[in-house]
């Protein structure tokens, strides 16, 4: 990837119950992923390209999780260990904290209320907006969740945007999520590379 000042790197939820094999909801290959990440990251600083964070970052009790209605394990609850980045990731910008009220939303940019539906903008866009962005590098986890929301809705932003392939991994619940997740991305105008 070829960064610029206006070409930033938005590095989704790589956090400890993703990336780390102890981690709760741990995406397959996700380990790798963190060095990959890392080598978009020191291209971005090299290339003085704005980059953002994203975490998930829930309740302990929210209708995402499994035990209160929802589909997944516990995870990425905040502040605790499960919702640190993980160690060894280089963290070298702003990060934008999505779910800490409940919300179901996927994308870095939107968040879901689960009682409504409504949807409602995190900062992630005036944060981009604010840094100069008008193309987007969407790197992370997981692939088929927070990556494919995230790259979603920049396209409908406005933003070029492009995902690596390689700089991420899908969590698979059905076997080809991840391949379904790139295809419906190329079909929106994400560039996959
Ligand atoms: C994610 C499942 C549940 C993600 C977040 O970051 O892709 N996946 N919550
Ligand atoms: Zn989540």
């Amino acid at each position: 990837m070829e960064f610029d000042a206006r070409t930033a790197l938005v590095v989704v939820d790589v956090q400890n119950d993703f990336a780390d094999p102890k981690g709760s909801l741990y995406v397959s290959g996700g380990e790798e992923v963190v060095a990959t990440v890392n080598r978009h990251i020191v291209s971005a600083i090299a290339a003085g390209a704005p980059v953002v964070y994203t975490q998930d970052w829930h309740p302990e009790s929210t209708p995402h999780f499994e035990k209160d209605g929802g589909i997944w394990p516990v995870h990425c609850v905040m502040d605790t260990w499960g919702a640190d980045f993980h160690p060894r990731l280089l963290v070298a910008g702003p990060s934008v904290k999505k779910g800490s009220h409940g919300e179901d939303g996927y994308s870095g940019f939107t968040m879901r209320d689960p009682e409504t539906g409504e949807e409602k903008p995190t900062e992630l866009d005036a944060t981009l907006r604010e840094m100069g962005a008008e193309r987007v590098v969407v790197v992370g986890l997981a692939l088929d969740y927070c990556v494919k929301a995230t790259a979603l809705d920049a396209r409908r932003l406005g933003y070029d945007t492009f995902l690596p392939v390689e700089a991420t991994a899908a969590v698979n619940l059905s076997p080809g999520d991840g391949d379904a997740a790139l295809e419906e991305a190329r079909s929106a105008g994400v560039v996959v590379v």
